[in-house]
């Protein structure tokens, strides 16, 4: 019988989830498997599905509400992976700002997908120096609302996946390991860096060796949660840009940093705000800031062309309008009269509250 394995890799905005899914996704394309990549939004436009779509890789998209309140989406997305390229493995990237997924998620899937499925342990990725602020007991660089939403998402998880512990040292580490033994005794603890590999073969046979998943349901307050999401701005935008010969790679970082650098000062905090410009060819060039401006990150080759389309997902603490705004003065100053913009997609909004299609209050064994 054809078996499929379901992998679900959360985390808050800018853990590395996607950094993540990219890296083990060819470590299992190349031990034979056929991967099926899911991606999640409340919005379409996703900077995440043309990221991990390089490379011939195939993604599905849930885009216009999160997998616990489109779980059909969810079961859609599966399908269609399942008819298109038979996937042995299929790794699920749900919204940053989601938790609860072990009563909405997990639950129900244990309850209804059939013997031909089988589902891996919860991971929670985390970015290190998140969790230092947890340990340093330190005000995050989150809204209280949205800090508790990283506090669900680490106590639901099955497994705990520390990363970027290449920003570390080990004495680091090994605070931070004591500290989740103490605080989180119920998750296994992995620590590892999706940029450089380390850690992360450990973690994924561990995930992909068991099938105890969904093992703790935690009460979650809905009005905090919905508090949490809300406080979030959310826009996502495609544009085709055309005129002067530009270097697009410089233009990523300018963007950025224009970005950054007016949250910075206005005192807002950034989820998460990532840039894909793809050029007539790959590889793209990919921006993304998870924090203040020194959280600035380009990757992509130095690239002088006529034309680009921009794709850009910005999630941070103001309002929609405010966001939209900020995003068409800083994109008008950088193009000025030298780049046409025509916009392909664009779309801004706040999350509504949660309304998860099934939340169960009890865990499920499977049959
Ligand atoms: N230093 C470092 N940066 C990382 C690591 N993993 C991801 N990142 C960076 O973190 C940012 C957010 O990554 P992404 O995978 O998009 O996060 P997501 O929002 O959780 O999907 C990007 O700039 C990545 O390059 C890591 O292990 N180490
Ligand atoms: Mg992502």
């Amino acid at each position: 019988m054809h078996t499929t394995r379901l992998l679900f890799i959360g985390g808050f905005l800018g853990a590395g989830k996607t950094t993540l899914l990219e890296n083990i996704s060819q470590r299992l394309r190349n031990q034979g498997h056929t991967v099926g990549l899911i991606t999640n939004d409340q919005a379409p436009a996703l900077v995440d599905t043309l990221f991990l779509a390089q490379n011939d890789q195939e993604v599905a998209e849930v885009s216009g509400s999160c997998f616990c309140c489109n779980f059909s989406g969810l079961i859609s997305a599966i399908d269609h992976l399942h008819h298109t390229i038979k996937p042995t493995i299929v790794l699920a990237e749900p919204v940053g700002s989601c938790t609860d997924l072990s009563a909405t998620i997990f639950q129900p899937l244990k309850q209804q997908l059939d013997r031909s499925f089988t589902l891996s342990p919860l991971s929670v990725v985390i970015d290190t120096r998140r969790l230092l602020d947890l340990f340093h007991n330190r005000a995050t660089d989150l809204h209280p609302d949205a800090a508790y939403i990283l506090g669900k998402q680490l106590e639901e998880a099955d497994m705990i996946v520390v990363n970027k512990i290449d920003l570390i040292d080990v004495q680091q580490r090994a605070t931070l390991q004591e500290y989740l033994k103490d605080t989180h005794p119920r998750s296994t603890c992995f620590f590892l860096s999706a940029k450089t590999g380390e850690g992360v073969q450990d973690w994924l046979d561990a995930a992909c060796a068991s099938n105890d998943c969904g093992g703790h349901i935690v009460e979650v307050d809905y009005d905090k949660y919905a508090k949490g999401e809300a406080v979030l701005g959310w826009l996502n935008a495609t544009l085709a840009l055309e005129g002067t010969a530009t270097d697009w790679n410089h233009f990523a970082k300018v963007a950025l940093s224009s970005l950054g650098n007016q949250l910075d000062a206005a005192g807002v905090n950034v989820g998460h705000i990532k840039l894909f410009l793809a050029t007539e060819t790959e590889p793209a060039i990919v921006a993304n800031l998870t924090g203040p401006q020194e959280t600035l990150d380009v990757r992509g080759p130095q690239r002088v062309s006529t034309a680009a389309y921009l794709t850009l997902n910005a999630r941070a603490e103001l309002p929609p309008a405010d966001l939209e705004a900020l995003v068409r003065q800083t994109l008008q100053t950088l193009c000025g009269s030298a780049l046409n913009q025509t916009v392909i997609e664009w779309q801004s909004l706040r999350p509504g509250r949660p309304q998860p299609t099934y939340r169960y209050d009890h865990v499920v064994t499977p049959s």
